[in-house]
């Protein structure tokens, strides 16, 4: 049977359709990226998304992306030469062996860039750090531990140079390194 329309009912049913949810929830997401994270190739994300994760953990919105110093030279440079055009603060970028894309990036943008080494097979990742931190003077790269301690420091650093002009984002770095430091046991288990 028809459902009786009370004045109520025709104005629910000329309502807009609620939004949805998602787009609601994670404003956040859709705002305009900060951080650059880049990866040279994909057998890089198993660490590099500890860097993503650390972002999200501090509500900071980034870009993953990846691209090569060697095998996609032409869409690094365009990547890293327009990123600070787009609103980029700071480039996170991890790689392994002969390690040349932070110092790749380094040379075309003028924003601070983080080079995450790869834990390697030949020597353990010595030769990524060694590429990432021996940048010859002028153009530098600041090279972070190897691996995933890497990965989540790079994201930090991010959100400490983000901070000193944002100060939610100093606030959620203060919150993160005091919940760090309740979690620390005094006694082992
Ligand atoms: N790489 C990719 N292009 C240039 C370099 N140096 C690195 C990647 C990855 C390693 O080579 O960053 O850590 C191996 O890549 P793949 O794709 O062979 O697994």
């Amino acid at each position: 049977m028809p459902r009786k329309l009370t004045r109520r009912t025709v104005a629910s049913s000329r309502r807009k359709p609620a939004a949805k949810k998602a787009s609601r929830k994670t404003s956040h997401k859709s705002a305009a990226p900060l951080v650059g994270i880049v990866m040279g190739s994909q057998s890089d994300w198993d660490t590099m998304r500890h860097a993503e994760e650390t972002l999200k953990k501090l509500k900071i919105p980034c870009e993953v992306s990846i691209h090569s110093a060697h095998r996609t030279p032409d869409r690094l440079a365009d990547y890293a030469g327009g990123a600070k055009d787009r609103g980029i603060k700071v480039i996170i970028a991890g790689a392994g062996m002969a390690a040349a894309l932070p110092g790749a990036v380094a040379a075309v943008t003028p924003l601070p860039v983080l080079g995450v080494p790869m834990e390697g097979k030949v020597s353990g990742g010595l030769d990524a750090i060694l590429a990432m931190v021996q940048m010859p003077g002028g153009i530098p790269v600041g090279t972070l531990a190897v691996g995933r301690a890497g990965a989540v420091n790079a994201a930090l650093l991010s959100a400490a140079v983000l901070a000193l002009s944002d100060t939610r984002i100093e606030k959620a770095l203060d919150k993160f390194r005091a919940d760090q430091t309740r979690a620390v046991p005094v006694k082992p288990s």
